[in-house]
């Protein structure tokens, strides 16, 4: 193998002793970078009052990570602008949220050039470079402009909209065509590596036949790699001391009655307001059910700076209270809504405690939080997983209660058909749905790709 070369907006290496603590993907690359002897680069996160590309390293667990301040300008019209404010919404859908301003563009621009100037000494001939995911599409193309001959991926963690919503973006063209630079793209789900397919044969003229894309002399390999978790490491959580006490708790606290469980990010494209709108739609409409379940939300907010965020946490506030006013009764308080985020064992008991959990993103390029419910379950007496048809995760995990999460009914149904499933089609959807996660982990994703990025001939 190659040294490898991650780069991130953000960098978090997970160190060995805490590797629970961090999220899957930054297990995995941890150990691809462990094992190639490699380096992860990104923006350290802090302010500086002016750019001097200053890189600090840092050395964890085997791992080298380098990363580098940048100016409140750039955070302002690349991270909270074109990132957050532009390419998030646009990509999950929400043209009506997406901001277009030419600041935001010129900045993250610039905070590409800065990340290439940074890094690009640090890249040795044989290695391999691996950029992840919207913040940094055109950081390909400036590695090119700076000399970089090596085998450079591009990973994107979001879904690719449909060509006539990315139209809508006045650089969008261009934007598509720093993609051009890299050797090989991946994509979560077929239809995300489609519609971009769609954009660059109809935009930009190229030519698309057995997963290779040819333009302008240049053949790049586009893949499906849909990532997962390190099942064996959630569902070991799961049975650990903390998961358990967790599990006992929520048990009692429950009193007899089915929890419902709903874990994201505060963020529109989560569906959060649908989710609410359809179970208090099966409390209408279910009056002898309804007093034996309670939906418990955990949603930590992010992004709070960005208008948008704090709108959908207002919105949220405000359906809530409303649903919970019309509802509640002395003993039952019908959404259990909390604004902050637990340790990932405390996550794990409380998917293990669960009847049911509702997934319902309007779009989402996977959906971890799905892989990780199905992970916890006890393999005895597992819950059932009702999972939006827009979740990337969706095509993995067909034996999930798929549903559209604009329909409400289809929400209030599905609740009521997770409350009366048999124990028996409980365990064998879970079977087949843990079987696929436990396969197709966080490790298969990172050797997928880097195998692609190591065996693809550039033209
Ligand atoms: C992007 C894509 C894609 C949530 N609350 C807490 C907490 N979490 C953890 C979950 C899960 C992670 O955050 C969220 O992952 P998702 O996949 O649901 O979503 P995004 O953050 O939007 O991630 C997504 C992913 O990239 C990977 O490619 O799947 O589609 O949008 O791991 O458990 N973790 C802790 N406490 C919380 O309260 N510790």
């Amino acid at each position: 193998m190659s040294r490898l070369i991650v780069i991130s907006n953000r960098v978090s290496a997970a160190t060995g002793g805490a590797a629970g603590a961090q999220g899957g993907l930054s297990v995995a690359l941890t150990s691809a970078l462990r094992e190639s002897g490699g380096l992860w680069f990104g923006w350290s996160g802090e302010v500086t009052d002016e750019f001097t590309g200053q890189i600090s390293f840092n050395r964890e667990d085997g791992v080298t990570t380098a990363t580098v301040d940048l100016e409140e300008q750039d955070v302002e019209e690349y991270y909270n602008g074109y990132a957050n404010r532009t390419l998030w919404p646009l990509f999950h859908y929400r043209v009506d949220l997406a901001e277009y301003e030419r600041g935001f563009a010129e900045g993250y621009q610039r905070a590409n050039e800065r990340f290439a100037e940074t890094v690009v000494p640090l890249i040795e001939p044989d290695d391999m470079v691996w950029v992840q995911d919207y913040h940094m599409i055109p950081l390909g193309q400036e590695l090119r402009k700076r000399g970089c001959r090596n085998r450079i991926g591009f990973f994107l963690h979001t879904p690719w909209p449909p060509r006539r919503l990315l139209l809508t973006l006045p650089e969008a063209t261009e934007l598509v065509a720093t993609l051009f630079a890299y050797d090989v793209i991946g994509f979560h789900t077929d239809e995300w590596l489609q519609s971009f397919v769609d954009f660059v044969v109809l935009e930009s003229g190229g030519d698309y036949a057995d997963g290779i894309l040819r333009l302008e002399g240049r053949q790049i390999r586009l893949i499906t790699c849909p990532i997962g978790i390190d099942s064996d490491e959630f569902a070991t959580l799961a049975q650990g001391d903390q998961a358990q006490q967790i599990f006992r708790e929520m048990r009692e606290s429950a009193n007899g009655r089915a929890m419902i469980v709903g874990v994201d990010r505060l963020d529109y494209s989560k569906g959060l307001e649908e989710r609410f709108l359809g179970y208090e739609r099966f409390l209408i409409e279910n009056p002898k059910e309804r007093k034996e379940v309670f939906l418990l939300q955990i949603a930590p907010p992010s992004r709070g700076t960005v208008e948008s965020y704090q709108r959908i946490r207002s919105t949220l506030e405000g359906l809530s209270g409303r649903i919970n006013g019309a509802h509640a009764d002395l003993g039952w308080v019908p959404i259990r809504y909390v604004n902050q985020g637990y340790p990932r064992a405390v996550l794990a008991g409380v998917y293990r405690a669960a009847r049911i959990a509702l997934v319902t993103p309007i779009r989402d390029g996977m959906n971890l939080v799905a892989k990780e419910f199905v992970a916890a379950q006890d393999p005895d007496d597992p819950g059932v997983l009702i999972l939006s048809r827009f979740a990337g995760a969706a095509q993995q995990l067909g034996e999930a209660l798929l549903i559209n999460p604009y329909s409400a009914e289809e929400m209030s149904d599905a609740i009521r058909t997770a409350l009366a499933m048999p124990k028996d089609e409980r365990i064998r959807r879970w079977r087949a749905m843990f079987d696929v996660i436990c396969e197709q982990d966080v490790l298969w994703w990172r050797r997928r790709f880097t195998d692609a990025l190591e065996q693809h001939e550039p033209a």
